[in-house]
């Protein structure tokens, strides 16, 4: 009876193979049982999920609830008649958490965009001299996009301006973008005229990127705005907030003060890190911190350091969107998704842990305290409260000390290692770092680059259409599978991906961002645009700030010509497969309100409100062009994308493959 009583309360644990496709990961999860460390996968066994909460109708926003509004069994017959105690109907409920889910994401890529923006302003205030200004050419691009002038006129003539003045103007016109009291942001003019006009049309122009966000959570209080519709136009400011602003800004002045990507080489998976090298793995959003420990690792001083504690050198990898961001400056190889963050530490080979802001499971310190790791957190606003965590507060007007610090630190650390080390032996090579400039050279060449190689193709037939395909993991689904499922059957129909966060680190370690996987997943019409160009059928495009890039690429195809003049005309559509944050709803919506069809898996939080639901994912359509869905098999997630595709090609007369005929005279003169 006692033995029976004890079996009934042993930990469930959870089975490696159902929990993720990668085999590093299955290795990794089947060792923390060995070493009985839980981790998140565990935990999604035991820890159930709220049903109504699921549906997006719980309602806590007054202490009278929360008010849970689930759909009745056999749905809605007749009128809906549910209500929280306030009177707040289904659809307001859930449009009101919906849009609170928009203004979690868009603050959270645009105050990462403004602590970059302020480094920016100290490099032009000349306050720091650790970071410069790397990109000349984007800051002037830049600029321009912001109205600073880039010349001046003396005695009748034009002259280039001081680079200086340039550079501090830039600088204190971006940070106003965060707050200026008057006019509307200034980046949703970057989108194709017709896109803008339509925005201005429908009255959801951002007004400047804190206001938004602030008047969400206004309006969701109890008692104010009680009309999903009107609600959602809220959203949408906020999310052109967010994707034609926060985030844009964010990606732009990193290019400035980081340097724009360029494809590099690297590898990815937790086969990355080394047994007898010092593990360094930095995990977060924001490249501030990553820029200056790259350059503190790679010091002579600092390898002789290693190597006097017994260290061959050190290993720098990184986890989530910090490691998107190192990955495409540096091509410093990437350890793991959000995932496998806890994993890394149980390898037993991570000297230390370095985190900044979003996507840190608190879970790591405990995991830690089973191992020698060390967990550094740097940023004023992202503390853990275990006490082994150590807090080193990072700052740009002493980022190299702090950065010397911290790369001590983890050397000193390497001699505590444990005899329980164990790296997973798999990691796959990648080819990263796709920017919009960059893909524009490698469809046109340095003396005309240009988009209309990719237009050409997708006008013949060969290239279907391009997806972005972005987005997280969720322990609620098996780590990957859904990413991997999604991107091959895609690219298996010639649908170009562009992927970026932990989409693109998936796509990474299944080996889809090489050239050479063109040969083996494409379809015959993308494999032979990759082999003839050069590119993988998986271009890597960066973090979660760096969806931006998606939306600008989408618009330069617009300006090549021949695809219409919206985003909405081409044959474009975006996923989110494996969605868990409140970013990635975010991001979701201004693809949409871009005119992007959208496909999330795992769930959807409208599912509760039929009214809303319909309104955003079929209403919408006529509005923005654009609208949400939600499918989560994974082969019919990226089958209604492709049919999306088909659809915009149909409208555009460009459903019919068409060879090239090479005209003879006479058929020229019968013209
Ligand atoms: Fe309930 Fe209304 Fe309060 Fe929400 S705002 S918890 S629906 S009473
Ligand atoms: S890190 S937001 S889990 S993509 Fe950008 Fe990955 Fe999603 Fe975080």
């Amino acid at each position: 009876m006692a033995e029976e009583k004890k079996k009934a309360k042993a930990p469930k644990l959870a089975d490696p193979v159902a929990s993720s496709i990668d085999v590093a990961s299955q290795e990794m999860i089947a060792r923390s049982h060995e070493l009985g460390v839980e981790t998140i996968f565990d935990r999604a066994l035991t820890m159930k999920r709220c049903s109504i909460g699921v549906q997006g109708t719980c309602c806590k926003n007054c202490s009278m609830g929360p008010c849970r509004l689930p759909l009745p069994k056999g749905g809605i017959v007749g009128e809906d008649t549910r209500k929280g105690l306030c009177g707040a109907t289904a659809n307001t409920i859930a449009a009101r958490n919906f849009i609170r889910m928009i203004a979690g994401g868009a603050a959270a890529h645009s105050d990462h965009g403004r602590g970059v923006a302020e480094v920016f302003l100290s490099v032009a205030r000349k306050e720091t001299d650790v970071y410069q200004v790397k990109d000349v050419d984007k800051l002037l691009a830049v600029a321009k996009d912001l109205g600073v002038a880039t010349t001046v006129e003396v005695d009748g003539e034009e002259l280039d301006r001081d680079l200086d003045e340039i550079t501090l103007e830039t600088a204190e016109v971006a940070l106003a973008e965060w707050g200026k009291s008057e006019g509307e942001l200034l980046y949703p003019k970057k989108a194709p005229k017709a896109r803008y006009e339509l925005w201005k049309k429908q009255g959801v122009l951002p007004r400047n990127i804190d206001r938004e966000i602030v008047e969400i959570m206004h309006r969701t209080h109890i008692g104010v705005d009680m009309h999903y519709k009107n609600l959602m136009k809220q959203g949408t400011r906020a999310a052109i907030a967010d994707g034609w602003g926060g985030s844009m800004l964010a990606t732009d002045i990193q290019d400035i003060i980081f340097g724009t990507p360029y494809p590099v080489q690297s590898e990815a998976n937790l086969g990355v890190m080394k047994e007898d090298h010092v593990n360094l793995i930095i995990h977060g959003h924001e490249p501030i911190l990553s820029e200056v420990i790259v350059a503190v690792a790679q010091k002579q001083e600092m390898i002789d350091y290693a190597k006097s504690k017994g260290a061959k050198g050190i290993q720098l990898s990184g986890i989530c969107c910090t490691a998107n961001e190192m990955l495409q400056r540096h091509g410093i190889p990437l350890c793991g998704t959000f995932l496998q963050q806890e994993l890394a530490i149980i390898t037993g080979a991570c000297d230390a842990m370095v985190v900044d802001i979003q996507c840190i499971m608190q879970n790591i310190a405990d995991v830690a305290k089973c191992f020698h790791t060390k967990v550094i957190t740097t940023h004023r606003i992202a503390q853990i409260e275990q006490d082994n965590v150590i807090h080193i507060e990072f700052d740009e007007h002493h980022a190299l000390e702090d950065a010397e610090r911290i790369v001590k630190m983890a050397i000193d650390n390497f001699e505590n290692r444990g005899a329980e080390v164990m790296i997973p032996q798999h990691k796959a090579p990648i080819v990263a770092g796709f920017g919009v400039e960059s893909t524009e050279y490698h469809l046109g060449g340095s003396f005309r680059g240009t988009y209309y190689t990719l237009n050409d193709n997708i006008i013949n037939g060969r290239v279907r259409g391009v997806a972005g395909v972005v987005g997280c993991n969720n322990a609620r689904t098996r780590h990957n599978n859904d990413h991997i499922k999604v991107v091959k059957e895609l690219i298996k129909n010639d649908v170009l991906v562009l992927t970026t966060g932990c989409n693109a680190i998936a796509c990474a370690m299944e080996g889809l961002l090489t050239p050479e996987a063109a040969a083996v997943h494409a379809g015959a019409g993308l494999a032979e645009v990759c082999e003839t160009v050069g590119i993988p059928p998986v271009l890597h495009l960066g973090s979660c700030v760096d969806n931006s890039r998606i939306l600008l690429a989408a618009t330069e195809v617009v300006k090549a010509g021949g695809l219409g003049n919206d985003i909405s005309e081409w044959p474009v559509a975006g996923s989110a497969p494996e969605w868990m944050s409140e970013k990635a709803i975010s991001i979701g919506h201004y693809f949409v309100v871009s005119g992007v069809y959208t496909v999330v898996g795992v769930t959807f939080p409208t599912s509760g409100a039929p009214v809303f639901n319909d309104y955003i994912c079929k209403d919408f359509e006529n509005i923005y062009g654009g609208m949400w869905d939600f499918e989560p098999d994974p082969i019919k997630h990226a089958h209604k994308m492709i049919a999306h595709i088909d659809k915009k090609r149909k409208e555009l007369g460009i459903d019919k493959a068409r060879e090239r005929v090479m005209m003879d005279f006479a058929s020229r003169q019968a013209l």
